[in-house]
């Protein structure tokens, strides 16, 4: 009997009195500990009839115990599926209904609303508070504290993470045992991650970032974590003496730089300052060393590769670059036309190759065709180039993507929500440089040519409604008419241009 992810990251740490998780108010929890509620809660999957590959999704604030769901479910096989806290019910609904989740965990406070949905489908509902506190905490406590984990081969699926598309329609990921184990293994190799390592932890954890990158990777190296609710700048500045790692998006950075006590004196227990999820400017890099001395480290993922590349750890680290492919994974630049390898220096689409690219897009068959080829190469949808040096530039995205303080916005899921709108004729969402998020969506309205008053907060109300917060427009601008090529084709790079500046002045 085996089952790898859960034998190499949890199953040496039963009984383990060495510390694991603090909380901001200093609560410690050994891994021991966090070993054994996970156990219980297993068991508590079991009690409610889950069987391995049924599916839990959770909608939770971050806390020990929403951790340790993960870990359960590692545990008994079931596919794990973590949602941002911010999706309203109807996006929530979409997830439910695509994955078949058996089983949903979410906040006391969104179980009205949830309900129905949850009814309609018939899936079971157990809650989980901030505080740890909540019916699937009651059920697990009555449990045993250990589980004999359920038997699982490496080709398994761990976990379900949703990427929105392009379409407008987020597609579930399917990620492996193996997708999780040989990323986490390369990383702890690849950074140094030791026993002697604490990460800072502010990261989202219902992505793969903050869940996968960070608590993996320490769980592999037996680094100690501090686990904050939320990005904080000042927690992050009162923990950082006690702090060697930090994993962080770019606005992470930023917000760091504004703060004039943090310098080299407070970074100096520091080792690694890790970025990724989004472009990191030059200039940030660059204003990062000589405020502190340290060089950011910066890397590039994807959901559905995991991490594929990284700056060297001990070489160059390079600004502007996301370093080279990580041991193990394959990358190169395709002609977008033809699909061929471009030579050094060239611009084309990248794609990834590895143990750590996903098994495909649940249920649906064609759209995994269409990105991963049957050499295994997936289409990550970005453009780059590798520099004379062997360094991998991120230049543009050919998915028409926008990356807002780390998350992925799709400028299609928001044009469907304005065009539904009375008086709208049709919207083009672009995505324009934000001193704060990096980018961030612009809503542009070609409206009904009457006499009737047009109530911009009306729209924005419905926005609200169907759509989590970091996907709003932060405007709504009206214009006759949107610029088009011969095609009739929107001419989003003209819109750009235009409102490059907007929230920049
Ligand atoms: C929060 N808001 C946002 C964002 N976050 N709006 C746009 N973009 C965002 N990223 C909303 C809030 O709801 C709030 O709404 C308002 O904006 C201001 O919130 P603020 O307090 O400034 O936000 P925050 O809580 O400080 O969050 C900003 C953040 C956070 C720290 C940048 O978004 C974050 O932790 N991002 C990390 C994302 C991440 O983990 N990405 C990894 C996915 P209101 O105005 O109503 O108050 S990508 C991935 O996993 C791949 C594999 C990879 O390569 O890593
Ligand atoms: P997600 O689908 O949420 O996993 O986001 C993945 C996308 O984030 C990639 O396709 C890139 O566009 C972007 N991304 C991640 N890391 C970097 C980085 N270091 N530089 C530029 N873009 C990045």
């Amino acid at each position: 009997m085996s089952n790898p992810l859960y034998d190499t990251l949890f199953g040496g740490y039963i009984g383990s009195d060495t510390p694991f998780i603090e909380t901001i108010d200093g609560k410690i929890t050994t891994h021991g500990n966090f070993v054994a509620i996970a156990s219980r809660l297993a068991n508590a999957f079991h009690a409610l009839g889950l069987k391995k590959g049924d599916r839990v999704a959770i909608q939770a604030e971050k806390s020990v115990t929403s951790l340790c769901v993960y870990a359960a479910c590692i545990q008994s096989g079931v596919i794990f599926l973590p949602l941002n806290t911010g999706y309203t019910t109807a996006e929530v609904g979409y997830f439910i209904d695509d994955s078949g989740a058996k089983l949903f965990i979410c906040d006391e406070k969104k179980v009205d609303d949830m309900k129905p949905i949850l009814e309609k489908f018939g899936v079971t509902l157990k809650t989980l508070n901030a505080d740890g506190t909540g019916s699937i905490t009651d059920l697990a406590k009555q449990q045993k504290n250990s589980f004999s984990p359920v038997d699982t081969n490496g080709d398994d699926l761990a976990a379900f993470l949703y990427t929105s598309g392009t379409t407008g329609k987020s597609k579930g990921a399917m990620l492996t045992q193996n997708n999780l184990l040989s990323n986490s293994k390369t990383l702890t190799k690849y950074w140094k991650f030791n026993d002697q390592d604490v990460l800072l932890h502010a990261l989202p954890i219902f992505h793969t970032h903050g869940l996968f990158v960070a608590v993996n990777v320490s769980l592999m190296s037996g680094c100690k974590i501090i686990l904050m609710p939320r990005f904080d700048v000042s927690q992050i500045l009162d923990n950082m003496p006690k702090a060697t790692v930090l994993m962080g998006v770019p606005t992470f950075y930023t917000r760091l730089l504004s703060e004039t006590a943090f310098d080299a004196e407070l970074t100096k227990n520091m080792r690694l300052f890790i970025s990724g999820s989004a472009p990191l400017l030059a200039e940030t890099h660059i204003e990062f060393e000589n405020c502190t001395g340290h060089r950011i480290l910066e890397r590039y993922g994807m959901t559905e590769t995991n991490m594929s590349t990284s700056n060297p750890y001990d070489g160059e680290r390079r600004a502007g670059t996301v370093g080279f492919a990580l041991p193990g994974v394959e990358i190169k630049i395709t002609d977008p036309e033809s699909g061929l390898e471009l030579a050094t220096g060239e611009i084309g689409n990248l794609e990834v190759r590895g143990p750590n690219v996903f098994k495909g897009y649940w249920n649906m068959p064609e759209k995994t065709k269409e990105e991963l080829r049957e050499d295994g190469f997936f289409i990550t949808g970005d453009l780059g180039l590798v520099d004379e040096d062997g360094y991998l530039q991120i230049i543009g995205r050919e998915k028409d993507l926008i990356i807002s303080g780390g998350f992925n916005v799709y400028p299609k899921e928001i044009e469907l929500v304005l065009d539904d709108q009375p008086g709208v004729v049709e919207s083009a969402v672009i995505g324009v440089p934000h001193p704060d998020f990096g980018e961030t969506p612009l809503g542009i309205l070609v409206i009904e040519d009457t006499n009737v008053e047009f109530k911009i907060s009306v729209i924005e109300n419905k926005i609200f409604e169907k759509l989590a917060r970091y996907k709003h427009p932060r405007k709504l601008i009206i214009m006759n008419q949107l610029p088009r090529n011969t095609m009739g084709k929107v001419q989003k790079n003209v819109l750009r241009e235009k409102y490059k500046e907007i929230f920049l002045s």
